[in-house]
């Protein structure tokens, strides 16, 4: 029997991975106002032998109990190393309006900037790049130029001729970039010769 492979969606708690995953393909997810919304790895048959997988948030999850926190990030990091070769695409979903002073303040404490590990951890797990949404694009001005190159220079370890990943900026809100979005999944995984369910913009 072959096995199951799967469409994974990434990011932070409150990223909006449930609210994109929502808009791409019309699944009834669950999105709220505060992180730790999705609990628990959530796996969704989307066709046949393909399923979408909805992540809780990876990291701290503010008003959770730290032993919560650190039992999602096993659960999710667990699921990955074990459906590694399974996964056909990843795509990492991140909060382009805060990213930035999140990332800071880990590398201030000499941590490495937690979407850059989830990055690292799913290209290896995979081996291939993931897809990078920046989510919340309604949420950024003047400044969104600016971002969006802080951002690539974060994910290529600042060499932007190291960047793989595609950063797709999107906005679940107003809908803004997701045909693009969900055009580049679309054809990854036709190209892996899965029917995707959900219609095409
Ligand atoms: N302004 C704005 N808000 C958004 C956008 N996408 C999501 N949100 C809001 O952000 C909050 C979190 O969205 P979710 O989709 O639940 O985020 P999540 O990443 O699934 O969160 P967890 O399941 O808790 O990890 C909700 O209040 C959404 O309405 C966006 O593009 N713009
Ligand atoms: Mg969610």
């Amino acid at each position: 029997m072959m096995s199951e492979r799967y469409l994974v969606f990434t990011g932070r708690p409150n990223s909006g991975k449930s609210s994109i995953i929502r808009k791409i393909t019309g699944l009834q997810t669950r999105s709220g106002k505060r992180p730790g919304t999705t609990r628990r790895v959530s796996v969704i048959p989307l066709s046949r032998g393909l399923s979408l997988v909805d992540m809780p948030g990876y990291g701290r999850i503010t008003g959770a109990a730290r032993g919560f926190t650190e039992d999602v990030k096993d659960e999710i990091t667990d699921f990955i190393e074990e459906k590694g070769d399974d996964i056909v695409l990843a795509v990492h979903v991140l909060d382009l309006s805060t990213f930035m002073e999140v990332a800071l303040r880990q590398e201030d404490k000499g941590l490495i900037p937690i979407d850059l590990e989830m990055v690292r951890y799913l290209r290896e797990s995979t081996g291939e790049p993931p897809l990078i949404a920046a989510n919340k694009t309604d949420r950024v001005g003047e400044e969104r130029e600016r971002l969006l190159d802080e951002l690539g220079h974060l994910i290529a370890g600042g060499d932007l001729t190291e960047l793989e990943s595609i950063i797709y900026p999107v906005s679940a809100k107003t809908g803004e970039g997701v045909g693009a979005l969900k055009d580049a999944i679309h054809r990854k995984l036709a190209a892996e010769g899965f029917r995707t369910p959900f219609k095409m913009q």
